[in-house]
């Protein structure tokens, strides 16, 4: 096995990837930029080496910078965690070429999966299922037109090179199309430099399921079963959970084979994940795309599957046989991941960076945080402002929501802003404990809060309307109306109470 590891990361996947390696009596280098002087994967590797300045330009997406610091320190393998070089095809050659391992799939896989419109092709040649559309670039808007009136509206235009929802519009019906193709094109050309877009049929409230595939360097490959992503928030991932409300073992063994025919289709190694659109309706799927890398959720399906992933990659990159075969996989219990956020939901999720003056994070039976800081840590500008992952599971989707609730209400974090306010609020919400998750959970959840909103204020109004009526004091009434005013928002102002006490 290897005797050292460097990882190539920071925050809770560098430490979620020392811990791995120390299970496997690994020694691990982790780097670190100027901002990350203190930084929590830092004191938990047994070297660090520092790579340059805060921005991730100039530290952790500097390939030649840390092939060096794996050559001086004598790391045989790189881990990439996800995010920064995780999916970069040329850093993977840079490795190569220095004889260092990259922890992870090849760059051929990478760069085939790297565009939606090579993904799509893949897809179609290994003969699995692709949302209705082009598999090729639009070269006009006359040809968009064309095509978007054959394949029926609404439709979807799609940024080739996409990834975040950037340069993805929804079009309604033709006469949106004008407008839409080109913010689709402006947006594309400004975020990848790249202003290829193509079109999908729209699928209507979809879910969106992913399927955990793993293989080895013999040929070998299993998938781990799904996870339901369909809690987004401006198409990022908030809330993923395994099995999928809507799964049954017919859907995943589906899933998973067209899952294990698309990693097969570009010879892929490693840990993998396979998307998917699902319609509520017809339980049917569609591609689409492949991530070449270790997932954020992942811990959802090792607490269903039992299976370390992490520990799996390090094995099968070392030229191991996977420790596992299909038929071996079970899934057992439900778990629920929500990532934690250094964000203000208060304030429409803005970053909240700072010192964490107090910290105290949930345990007990069927608890597990996957974090990156501790108290007295500083958490930076520089990086995304994910704290934490706390996964939950239990017998049942019931009892894992049960003991989701009890971590976040055990759950302590001062100085900073989190999202833990606004977890709280899913896990009490009628539609989320019904499992009825797809696309536009988060807006409708926003709305039927609104709502809330609006009844209480009226209730409000009401009781002042009726001690106005009832009072012969009129000075009791005038500060009463004030005291309403205030309180425009019963939600907001209890959000502020919870916010004095638990983070200050
Ligand atoms: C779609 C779609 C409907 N039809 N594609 C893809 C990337 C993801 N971030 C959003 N994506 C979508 N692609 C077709 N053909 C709807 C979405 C979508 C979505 C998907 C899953 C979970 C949340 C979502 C929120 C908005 C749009």
């Amino acid at each position: 096995m290897f005797r050292k590891i460097l990882i190539a990361n920071r925050g809770e996947i560098a430490c979620r990837v020392i811990r791995a390696c120390r299970d496997m009596n690994i020694k691990t280098v982790a780097v670190y930029s100027e901002a990350d002087r203190d930084a929590l994967h830092v004191r938990m590797a047994d070297e660090a080496i520092f790579i340059g300045a805060p921005p991730s330009s100039e530290s952790y997406l500097r390939g030649e910078k840390i092939i060096e610091a794996a050559k001086r320190s004598g790391a045989e393998a790189i881990h990439p965690g996800y995010g920064f070089l995780s999916e970069n095809a040329d850093f993977v050659r840079l490795a190569t070429k220095n004889e260092i391992v990259f922890i992870g799939p090849a760059p051929e896989a990478m760069e085939a999966m790297g565009g939606k419109i090579s993904a799509r092709k893949i897809a179609i040649e290994a003969e699995v299922p692709i949302v209705p559309g082009t598999t090729e670039p639009l070269e006009s808007f006359e040809e968009a037109q064309k095509i978007g009136l054959e394949i029926g509206y609404p439709i979807m235009l799609k940024a080739s090179a996409g990834g975040g929802g950037k340069g993805m519009r929804f079009v309604q019906t033709a006469e949106d199309l004008k407008s839409a193709y080109e913010t689709a094109r402006g947006e594309a050309l400004a975020s990848f430099n790249n202003d290829e877009v193509y079109i999908e049929k729209a699928v209507v409230r979809p879910r969106h399921i992913e399927i955990q595939i793993f293989a080895d360097k013999h040929g070998n490959y299993v998938h781990l079963g799904e996870r339901e992503c369909s809690i987004q928030r401006r198409h990022q991932k908030v809330i993923e959970e395994c099995p999928s409300p809507i799964n049954s073992s017919e859907l995943r063994a589906k899933m998973g084979e067209s899952a294990i025919k698309v990693a097969r289709a570009v010879n892929y190694v490693g840990a993998g994940t396979v998307e998917f659109l699902v319609s509520d309706e017809t339980r049917e799927f569609y591609f689409l795309e492949m991530n070449t890398r270790l997932q954020v959720e992942h811990p959802v399906t090792e607490l269903v599957t039992g299976i370390d992933l992490v520990r799996e990659q390090i094995r099968v990159a070392f030229g191991e046989k996977l420790s596992f075969a299909q038929e071996e996989v079970e899934w057992k219990n439900h778990a629920i991941e929500c990532r934690v956020y250094a964000e203000d939901p208060e304030n429409n999720f803005l970053p909240s960076p700072g010192t964490i003056t107090r910290l105290r994070v949930p345990q007990g039976n069927g608890v597990r945080d996957d974090g990156g800081v501790y108290e007295g840590a500083e958490v930076s500008i520089y990086y995304d402002p994910m704290i934490s992952k706390l996964a939950v599971y239990g017998k049942t989707r019931e009892e894992a929501i049960d003991r989701l609730r009890r971590a976040l209400r055990e759950y302590e974090v001062g100085g900073i802003k989190t999202t833990l306010p606004f977890f709280l609020e899913i896990v009490e919400d009628e539609e989320f404990i019904a499992g009825n998750l797809d696309t536009g959970f988060i807006t409708r959840f926003n709305e039927r809060k609104k709502e809330k909103e609006i009844d209480e204020t009226a209730q409000d109004l009401a009781i002042i309307a009726t001690s106005l009526a009832n009072s012969s004091n009129q000075k009791t009434v005038t500060i009463e109306s004030n005291k309403a005013q205030q309180s425009a928002s019963r939600w907001a102002l209890a959000g502020r109470a919870a916010a004095q006490q638990n983070r200050m």
